[in-house]
């Protein structure tokens, strides 16, 4: 990995890329070059995956804090459920210099969190570090910064008027789930850091015998370097190009579902750009992993509509414009607690084949 590297074209995926198109994509990389990577032609097993990448610091210390909260709200008769939000990154570089990411910015996950809160869920919020959380969304990242809420004069620091009632109310929910002791927020950064968190989590879990529902709406990261063939050091630039080369992310639904957590009930989200390929994938997303539902969603139109597909059945879940656009209303509103009443359902049917945790 140390040896000199000679200089390549910018791939990625075989896709050549000049300098805008460089800045177009997450990838955060300048005309440099790095080790080629000789890529595996699918993606490898879950186990070999964490047979040979080590897992991040934090993970015994979230384990801890994994098992007292389940311990907690079981015996206190609540639901659990595990929802994961925002975007993982791949690292370039061990010591990382450059990273590659993607758009997720946690809205799903953060809106969800609340609605599952509100329906008296524990919830488990494993996302993206610094990305979008419940309840302070409101008021974070560059849109609605907290300081355009508040205004200054002889007296001190206030809510504009305008904005005090539905601050209020958001800091009412946000106390009450402080006092409940029903959010535990765990971070991720890496796509490292969210399989081995992911799996910890699950395996806990299942162990507690919890009818847990898992909530799966991060952006995962398909492609990765391989911890063997990625450089230590920051990537060198030069006149050259950089030639780029990722394995394939384990899919690591088979193992939560079949392995790792097997009487959970588990909602996947399959995103695509592509309208026509959406029902297909999300129907084969069902048919590899066997869990019990997939909420197919468009990029553009994620907001606004998504679909719920089962073995069974599939179901829109569409905002009228009005609701959209005038009553803002929010989108997870209606997924949520249509999920409950499924995870109800299923709870039940599972009580009634005697297979219940
Ligand atoms: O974070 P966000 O609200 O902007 O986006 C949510 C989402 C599109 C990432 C989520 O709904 C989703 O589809 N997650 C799974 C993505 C995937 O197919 O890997």
């Amino acid at each position: 990995l140390n040896q000199p590297i000679p200089k390549k074209p910018i791939t990625i995926n075989g896709q050549h890329l000049n300098g805008d198109a460089l800045n177009r994509t997450t990838a955060s990389l300048s005309g440099a070059s790095t080790p080629a990577s000789t890529s595996s032609p699918g993606p490898v097993s879950a186990d070999f995956y964490f047979a040979t990448h080590a897992p991040p610091k934090f993970l015994a210390e979230n384990a801890e804090k994994i098992h007292t909260f389940v311990d907690r709200h079981m015996h206190e008769g609540r639901r659990v459920v595990l929802v994961t939000s925002g975007g993982t990154t791949v690292p370039l570089e061990t010591q990382t210099v450059r990273f590659i990411d993607n758009f997720s910015a946690g809205t799903r996950g953060a809106t969800s969190a609340e609605y599952f809160l509100e329906e008296g869920y524990a919830v488990i919020f494993m996302h993206r570090q610094f990305s979008l959380q419940p309840y302070s969304r409101h008021y974070s990242h560059s849109k609605n910064c907290f300081l355009e809420f508040m205004e200054a004069d002889d007296k001190g620091i206030h809510v504009m008027p305008a904005y005090v009632d539905q601050m209020r109310s958001v800091l009412q929910k946000y106390r009450e789930t402080q006092r409940a002791g029903t959010l535990l927020t765990l971070d991720f950064v890496t796509v490292n850091d969210y399989l081995f968190l992911l799996r910890t989590a699950a395996q806990i879990i299942s162990k507690m015998d919890v009818n847990a529902m898992y909530y799966l709406a991060a952006a995962v990261s398909d492609f990765f370097i391989p911890a063997d063939k990625m450089s230590e050091h920051k990537i060198q630039s030069g006149d050259g190009l950089l030639n780029l080369s990722m394995d394939q992310v384990p899919k690591i639904l088979k193992p939560l579902v079949n392995d790792w957590t097997p009487k959970a009930f588990i909602v996947s989200f399959k995103l695509e750009t592509d309208e026509a390929l959406l029902p297909s994938k999300s129907r084969q997303a069902l048919r590899r992993y066997g869990h019990q539902i997939v909420i197919g969603n468009i990029l553009t139109t994620r907001k606004r509509v998504v679909k719920l597909i089962t073995n069974e059945d599939e179901t829109e879940i569409r905002l009228t414009p009005e609701e959209d656009e005038v009553q803002h209303i929010e989108i997870e509103s209606r997924i949520v607690p249509e999920l409950i009443k499924r995870h109800s359902e299923w709870i039940e049917a599972c009580g009634l084949r005697g297979e219940c945790g």
